[in-house]
């Protein structure tokens, strides 16, 4: 498959842009390779600069759920960009989709527009300060929320209770108010809680942990952080910029039933535009400014051409079953590829929540960070650029979750699945 078109500009880009992208992982840096530039896409497909195809399974890492360039979702751009893309004023389509968030979302009573993930993720953490007066917070080793300082932050070694900086620039001194545990592991929180009681304003967590491959929490793990939370009174953060609108409707809380005090948004909200979202009981919403002390601020928050975009996204997703569709497709998928690694006498450790899904170069089961490390990295590669060359685009690393669309059709499930059983026998 010939990329040459793609490295020239992959060249052209490093000298003027960091690492020749504006986001690092799209630089294929941990598969080895230079990354394609995409020229088009449209429905499960994207098209590279040298005219190559693939099924995609990135879907932009997410917002792609109803397939690119649905035509509901451009119609509804092209209309709304006639009247103006931004005035830095209220608009109508804020409330239509800020109502329509608050209909979804079991936890959210009200929501604050943000224009990405991180900014929901760092502002839902100040508005749980300020909201408690408490400054500690605890995530979790693999789960990703975004770029702010207080989320750079891994456990410090050794029997080290506060957090060290995972990124030269965030401060000590942040660092040390975030404290880190294992996903799936409610000792390890009750750890953390114990050394820090009443000091801790709250958790953050991936409900469907994605940023690590795709990890779904174990029985009981969810429901044992609301009763720590609400025990300590410590603020619940479910982070569902990922898992929110793509497990269900309502999100990884609809879905298992646990209903956060706090909840982050992005990705699917902004149908493929810039949009990120902060929302939640209506006692806390209201600390916020300029109802309350707490301040947030975004130029672009709530713009018109974004909302339409969600607003057409989540008109498409909300029709009687959508999720039922796309989670048969998504087991077809995952299964598919883990009997062809089963066939080719190669370990995978498959996983999947609805149409996350993920496969793990590990013997053994993956439940949290130590034992997602784990995977041979290397072989996740050489699988990876296999599937690329038979017209599969998967996630350019192995601790990233890949999303089937309702575009995908019956012959690209079937193609990735007979590449998977090629790419096995490569490898094996
Ligand atoms: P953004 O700031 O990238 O919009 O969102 C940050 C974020 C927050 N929370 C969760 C659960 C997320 O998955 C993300 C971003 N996800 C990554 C994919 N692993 C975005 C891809 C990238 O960084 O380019």
């Amino acid at each position: 498959m010939n990329h040459e078109r793609s490295s020239f500009l992959f060249q052209q880009a490093k000298a003027a842009i960091p690492g020749g992208v504006n986001s690092p992982v799209r630089a294929f840096k941990s598969v080895g390779a230079d990354p394609l530039f995409i020229k088009k896409a449209s429905g499960s497909h994207i098209y590279d600069e040298d005219g190559n195809s693939f099924v995609d399974y990135v879907g932009s890492w997410g917002p792609m759920i109803a397939g690119h360039c649905h035509p509901d979702v451009i119609k509804s751009v092209q209309e709304t960009m006639t009247s103006g893309a931004s005035f830095g004023a209220p608009t109508v389509l804020e409330n239509t989709l800020a109502n329509m968030v608050i209909d979804a979302v079991p936890s959210i009573e009200m929501v604050r527009m943000v224009s990405s993930g991180t900014e929901a993720t760092m502002s839902a953490i100040r508005l749980a300060r300020g909201y408690t007066g408490r400054d500690k917070i605890i995530k979790f080793s693999g789960c990703y929320h975004g770029h702010a300082d207080s989320l750079l932050v891994k456990a410090g070694s050794g029997a080290a209770t506060f957090g060290v900086p995972d990124s030269p620039g965030v401060p000590a001194e942040v660092a040390r108010l975030t404290l880190t545990a294992e996903y799936n592991s409610l000792d390890s929180v009750r750890k953390l809680v114990a050394e820090n009681s009443g000091g801790i304003a709250c958790i953050i967590v991936e409900p469907v942990a994605g940023n690590m491959g795709t990890v779904p929490p174990r029985e009981g793990f969810l429901e044992g952080l609301r009763e720590i939370c609400t025990n300590e009174g410590i603020l619940l953060i479910f982070d569902e910029v990922m898992s929110g609108f793509r497990v269900a409707y309502g999100g990884a809380q609809e879905l298992y039933g646990i209903t956060p005090d706090m909840t982050t948004l992005g990705k699917i909200i902004g149908g493929g535009l810039p949009v990120g979202a902060f929302g939640g009981r209506r006692d806390i919403m209201e600390k916020l400014s300029p109802s309350g002390g707490v301040y947030q601020a975004g130029t672009l928050s709530g713009n018109p051409l974004a909302m339409a975009a969600g607003i057409a996204t989540l008109n498409i997703i909300k029709q009687p079953g959508f999720y039922e569709a796309l989670a048969e497709k998504g087991q077809r998928v995952a299964e598919g590829i883990a009997k062809a690694a089963r066939d080719a006498g190669y370990p995978i450790y498959s996983t999947r929540v609805g149409s996350m899904f993920c496969a793990f170069f590990s013997k053994g089961e993956v439940y949290d960070w130590p034992t997602a490390s784990q995977c041979d990295t290397s072989a996740f590669s050489k699988y990876f650029l296999a599937m690329l060359d038979e017209g599969i685009y998967l996630a350019p690393s192995q601790f990233e979750t890949a999303f089937i669309s309702a575009a995908h059709s019956e012959d690209d499930i079937e193609k990735t699945i007979a590449a998977a059983a090629k790419c096995f026998k490569l490898i094996a």
